[in-house]
């Protein structure tokens, strides 16, 4: 029995509120929701990998992603106090620009609505208006102050298309670290499908999910680190999904690559004032626990600390395939991690589980 005993918040669980979900179903091109006859049940459609003829097609959708309902019995089930709701991926990155001022209020409106519905067990990411250029996203930066559940918002790896690395995004996290809004990313588009090879659709999602998405992380964080993101806005504050990809474990290697590297020692870039991968992953990164097992969850921990680590789900996504079970699998690979790695009924497995994440992000009304 993995149960805990002590306060548990899960930060990385997800929602599609109503008027997202009406937008998808909008939509012929990825994502969208729609059946495939002869079936007639609907099914989401989000990766760039899955919008292929056959079975891995996308995945059912029902009510667990959009009913705020169902999220609360299923924290019930998995004996969660809080949870801190994200839109789930892509978000709004497809919006057109002139309509993503306008949907981020009323998405980032929706869901600090649904938070009030259960106070004290509901906060949120909000999410920004991407498409719609630096002055659309200050000005919803500035508007999330007049939501009271929202606690920081969650990214995805593009950033205004350029990726995070972008200087035209300093602006923007500089505004996130002035407003103390932490940035939940998240991955979403995988690596290129050619690299899935020919049997690719043989697999299901396997190779995009297991791999694609960590190592998207991976990358879009380096770059930042490299592009000298942490320096000029030292004190932004982000956390990463999956536990930061594959970033604890590489992290040696990565830091060995920067300091034996010729051009960036030519071009003046390692100089005392840089800051090393480990000091930003112990000062500007905070790593959920959502990596099912006890090896990866002790590089994480290792690597930021064990303040620094905070229990997650990925709620409605993976649930069990054989039917309603009481208790998902995946959510209780991830407890079981944490007490593997962590132990139970102590501050550490404590902090993991709920305060580091009541702390850090101030879940209290
Ligand atoms: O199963 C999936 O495709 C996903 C997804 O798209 N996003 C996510 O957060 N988890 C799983």
């Amino acid at each position: 029995e993995t149960r805990p005993t002590s306060l548990v918040v899960d930060i990385h669980t997800h929602v599609y509120p109503p008027s997202y979900i009406a937008l998808l179903k909008s939509r012929s091109s990825i994502p969208y929701i729609r059946s495939f006859p002869p079936s007639s049940s609907l099914r989401l459609v989000i990766l760039p990998a899955e919008d292929t003829e056959s079975t891995s097609r996308g995945r059912p959708v029902g009510p667990e992603y959009y009913d705020i309902t169902r999220k609360i019995a299923f924290m019930d089930t998995h004996s969660i106090d809080i949870s801190v709701i994200s839109l789930a991926n892509p978000w709004l990155d497809w919006v057109p620009a002139g309509e993503a001022a306008k949907v981020a209020e009323n998405i980032n409106n929706e869901i600090n609505e649904e938070c009030g519905k259960f106070p004290g067990r509901l906060f949120a990411f909000a999410t920004l208006p991407l498409s719609g250029g630096k002055n659309v996203i200050l000005k919803e930066i500035e508007r999330l102050k007049g939501l009271i559940y929202i606690r920081g918002i969650i990214l995805g790896t593009t950033g205004l298309g350029k990726g995070l690395d972008d200087p035209e995004l300093l602006p923007i996290f500089q505004a996130l670290q002035d407003e103390k809004l932490p940035v939940f990313l998240h991955p979403h588009y995988g690596l290129p499908s050619s690299v899935w090879g020919e049997r690719a659709n043989d697999y299901g999602h396997v190779l995009p999910l297991a791999l694609g998405f960590p190592l998207e992380t991976t990358i879009a964080v380096t770059r930042m680190i490299l592009s000298g993101v942490f320096e000029k806005v030292s004190g932004l504050q982000m956390i990463l999904a999956h536990s930061g990809g594959t970033l604890p474990f590489l992290a040696g290697r990565i830091e060995s690559c920067i300091v034996h590297d010729a051009h960036l020692m030519t071009e003046g870039k390692l100089t005392k004032d840089r800051k090393t991968i480990w000091e930003i992953l112990k000062n500007n990164i905070y790593l959920d626990a959502v990596v099912y097992s006890e090896i990866g969850l002790k590089a994480a921990i290792q690597a930021s600390g064990e303040d620094r680590i905070m229990f997650g789900t990925d709620h409605p996504f993976f649930p069990p395939l054989e039917g309603e079970t009481e208790k998902w699998a995946s959510v209780e690979t991830n407890y079981e991690a944490i007490q593997g790695a962590l132990g139970s009924h102590n501050d550490k497995a404590s902090g993991a589980l709920g305060e580091n994440a009541v702390r850090v992000l101030h879940l209290t009304i």
